[in-house]
């Protein structure tokens, strides 16, 4: 069971909102809600005013579930897959989608972000420089530091070169928000270090020069922090197998799955499938297997990449309905191995610039990361 990381429970200043889907169930378990939200967003979609919504009218709510999903914008190959399979769960190979359908759908997938939110919710951090005073001026703050300098080597470089290695390592853990946000970046930190810098190249840089100047420039950053706090969404997602065990432990619900993945995996005439459509078939099972989306976390990828490399999944050649859905299990039971050995976990720090807590906002076409 995933519980709120002992990270987010301490923080003072954050408050800390949890966001567990219980808000989306609230909203797709009360019909009369739910019906107008629906009716709501159909209309807002449906430009042409015909009843349907086509592939072009559905992109924006595609867009806006790839975006809640934490999936990159559209354009990257790793994630366009991800993007067109939710297309299709809408309009499964037709060239417009009823309200029924659309609603159907809809309820399907907030189910499921529902379901992975309660498993590992995301904890929505104000991040104004208490946490980060409070660091400067602990006990933890000198070692810390002083261990994360003394492994960065560069040659030729200004204290502020060093300053900026240092500042990057520090999380939210320290009351520093992500660091590579061009936001944060561009209003926190930059103005942080501008005035430093100005100190001889030549000359070494002694570790107490380093702690003195490193202090002043986060002394700057809490102070931008308190004029414009920063709100971060933090999740920390835990893969270890077992939901994978769960799944292959019960037959009914794994035959269900393989069936649904399987329906929108292209055949031949004599039903046979390619072998090279593991990877998507793979992506069906993911929600019900409690992975992520092929393409979301490097890791993972790895693991998935090495388990379809074993069943030689580029080799092009096809196989039966049944040997698909076998080579499939067979994909399952390496992962959960693999992951029960080796545990991934992720954890995920995005900074949030709109609200984030009503399911009609997880919607919209948000796909910004900086306004
Ligand atoms: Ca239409």
């Amino acid at each position: 069971m995933a519980t709120i990381s002992g990270t987010a429970k301490k923080k003072s200043g954050g408050g800390g909102q949890v966001l567990d889907g219980s808000n989306i169930m609230e909203l797709v378990g009360n019909k009369e809600v739910f019906s107008n939200f629906v009716d709501h967003k159909f209309q807002e979609l449906d430009r042409d005013r015909d009843g349907k919504l086509s592939p072009k009218e559905l992109e924006p709510a595609v867009a806006g579930i790839g975006a809640a999903l934490g999936l990159p914008a559209q354009g990257t190959p790793d994630s366009d897959h991800i993007y067109s399979q939710v297309l299709s769960e809408f309009t499964h190979g037709t060239q417009e989608v009823s309200k029924t359908v659309f609603k159907e759908v809809l309820s399907d997938i907030l189910i499921g972000m529902a379901a992975g939110l309660k498993r590992d919710p995301i904890v929505i951090l104000r991040i104004d420089g208490e946490d980060l005073v409070e660091f400067i001026n602990s006990p933890r703050f000198e070692p810390e530091i002083i261990s994360i300098f003394s492994k960065i080597q560069l040659a030729n470089s200004s204290l502020r070169d060093y300053i900026t290695r240092v500042l990057e390592q520090l999380t939210v853990d320290h009351g520093m928000p992500p660091y590579s946000d061009s936001w944060v970046l561009r209003n926190i930190v930059e103005p942080a270090l501008q005035s430093c810098g100005n100190h001889d190249e030549e000359q070494a840089i002694s570790q107490d020069t380093f702690l003195q100047e490193f202090k002043k420039v986060v002394e700057r950053v809490t102070q931008h922090l308190k004029e414009q706090p920063v709100i971060v969404a933090h999740s920390e997602n835990s893969f270890d197998g077992s939901s994978i065990e769960r799944l292959l432990s019960n037959k009914f619900e794994l035959d269900k799955t393989l069936n649904e993945a399987l329906k929108d995996v292209p055949k031949d005439r004599d039903h046979m499938i390619s072998k090279k459509h593991l990877r998507i078939a793979l992506d069906g099972l993911a929600p019900a297997a409690g992975l992520p989306p092929y393409g979301v976390v490097d890791q993972m990828n790895k693991v998935v990449n090495e388990v379809l490399g074993m069943v030689n999944a580029d080799d092009g050649k096809a196989v039966a309905e049944e040997e698909f859905k076998k080579l499939l299990t067979e994909i399952l039971g390496s992962i959960m191995l693999q992951l029960a050995d080796n545990p991934i976990s992720v954890s995920s720090d995005s900074v949030v610039h709109e609200p984030l807590s009503s399911p009609s906002t997880l919607l919209s076409p948000s796909s910004s990361s900086s306004p």
